[in-house]
């Protein structure tokens, strides 16, 4: 366990009180602080002094992703910018991305909360970690890095990408655990084979989140890379990788409830559920000094587990998240909103293109495939098969540019794409009856 026994497996009625103290500290200061929640307050009629403790979450409002945009870019953080010393962003639902910042004291906290993982299973400062998450603004890479660094590890910062060189960097520079998406994973599990280097690898672990993945998919890497698979979640509007982390027992993600208190809401109604019921995650984070949020709805599904872990440690468990409560896809471990994919198509219809689209995402060669069909306007329709080609170059470009990843462009017949009397059909997801059909 990483050195703070005193935190991870603290008495839950003492972990309470904690949470208590700095949620009536973290709830005074962004009243004061940040206008976007002040307001949230008023509205509901509330004051600081109207929250005692842990009992009076359920009164405060929610936050939304929405809000990150509303405030574009740093209208909702709490500290000035001299003190905010990095940015990070991810995905927001249209073409512009969200921003969180992080002070000094956010990333030494982000860094324990992963340091708390990379321990539990087993890292140590004779362990070579290798970091195959982006570094960039996505939070995986430099996520990682942080947590890395605390355990005092030799840290191998690739980044993503070039399969072949991860591959030789793992075998010369002798990884131990592997950090990266867990189709990534899969991937560079096949590349080893294939290079005939999967005997010459020294990896143990391996640390995969930041897209789902089923128990099947993490047998199938295990078996690749002939290592122990571990699932880390987080996302960015919270902190980044190493909100919850699984210990050594694998039966659910410890949530770092020093830092973040978790809710589960039934996401029509916004009521907390049952103990033990699934429905969206919520998350407070109750230290967090640049970008704190409130009620921060995930739109991650999952439930939350009280009952006592084998191992020792008394903070909550999550289940994998099941599925999202909005239409937000992961693919290739990027988040992608279909609107954002509308919203490039809308600039350009016109002449050449209509705005009816179809999304197909698949799976081959454990890897997601990524389609866009579009339909051309008639006055576009021609025979050239140049003039086609040329456009869906165009849209492709300019899809990437937003999303940061490619798909494949096609363009179909005008009125080829099948009209909806209700809603249209606009994305095709075959992934999960894929993993279904490998499971068996
Ligand atoms: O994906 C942070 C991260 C990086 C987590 C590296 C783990 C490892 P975002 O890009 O903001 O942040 O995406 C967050 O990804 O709301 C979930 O829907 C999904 N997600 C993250 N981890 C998992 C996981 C990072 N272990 C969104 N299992 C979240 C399933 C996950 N989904």
């Amino acid at each position: 366990m990483y050195h703070q026994e005193n935190i991870e497996c603290m008495p839950r009625e003492e972990l309470r009180k904690l949470q208590s103290e700095r949620l009536v500290k973290q709830v005074a200061r962004m009243y004061e602080r940040v206008e976007c929640f002040r307001k949230r307050m008023d509205e509901k009629g509330l004051k600081p002094s109207d929250i005692h403790g842990v009992e009076d979450l359920s009164k405060l409002p929610f936050s939304y992703k929405q809000d990150l945009r509303d405030y574009y870019p740093y209208g909702l953080f709490a500290e000035p910018m001299e003190n905010i010393i990095r940015v990070h962003a991810s995905s927001g639902t249209t073409g512009k991305q969200i921003v969180v910042g992080y002070t000094k004291n956010d990333l030494d906290m982000w860094a324990d909360c992963v340091a708390r993982l990379l321990a539990a299973i087993g890292g140590t400062q004779e362990d070579f970690v290798q970091i195959s998450y982006g570094y960039g603004l996505f939070t995986g890479g430099f996520g990682l890095h942080g947590g890395a660094e605390k355990i005092g590890a030799t840290i191998i910062p690739i980044s993503s990408g070039n399969t072949e060189r991860q591959i030789n960097t793992m075998v010369d520079f002798g990884a131990t655990i592997l950090c990266c998406t867990p189709s990534y994973a899969l991937y560079l599990g096949e590349a080893a084979a294939e290079m005939g280097l999967r005997d010459k690898l020294k990896l143990k672990a391996g640390i995969f989140g930041a897209e789902p993945w089923t128990e099947d998919m993490r047998r199938a890497i295990e078996d690749k890379l002939g290592i122990k698979a571990y699932d880390i979640y987080g996302l960015s509007e919270i902190m980044g990788p190493g909100v919850s982390y699984e210990c050594e027992y694998q039966c659910g993600m410890h949530i770092c409830e020093d830092v973040f208190i978790p809710e589960i809401i039934d996401p029509d109604t916004g009521e907390v559920l049952p103990e033990g019921e699934s429905g969206e995650l919520v998350f407070t984070t109750i230290t967090k000094e640049g970008f704190p949020i409130i009620r921060y709805r995930t739109r991650d599904v999952c439930s939350l587990n009280y009952e006592p872990c084998k191992c020792g440690r008394t903070h909550v468990r999550m289940n994998k998240p099941q599925g999202r409560s909005d239409d937000m896809l992961i693919i290739r471990g990027v988040n992608v909103f279909p609107s954002q994919i509308e919203e490039v198509l809308l600039s350009m219809s016109g002449k050449e293109i209509t705005p009816n689209y179809q999304i197909v995402v698949g799976r081959e060669n454990n890897t997601d495939t990524f389609d866009i069909n579009v339909e051309m306007s008639s006055s576009f329709f021609n025979d050239e098969i140049s003039e086609v080609e040329k456009l869906e170059r165009k849209i492709c470009e300019k899809v990437r540019s937003v999303l940061g990843i490619s798909a494949k462009v096609h363009l179909v017949n005008p009125k080829s794409i099948v009209r909806s009397e209700g809603k249209a059909k606009r994305v095709i997801d075959t992934r999960n009856l894929v993993k279904k059909a490998e499971g068996k």
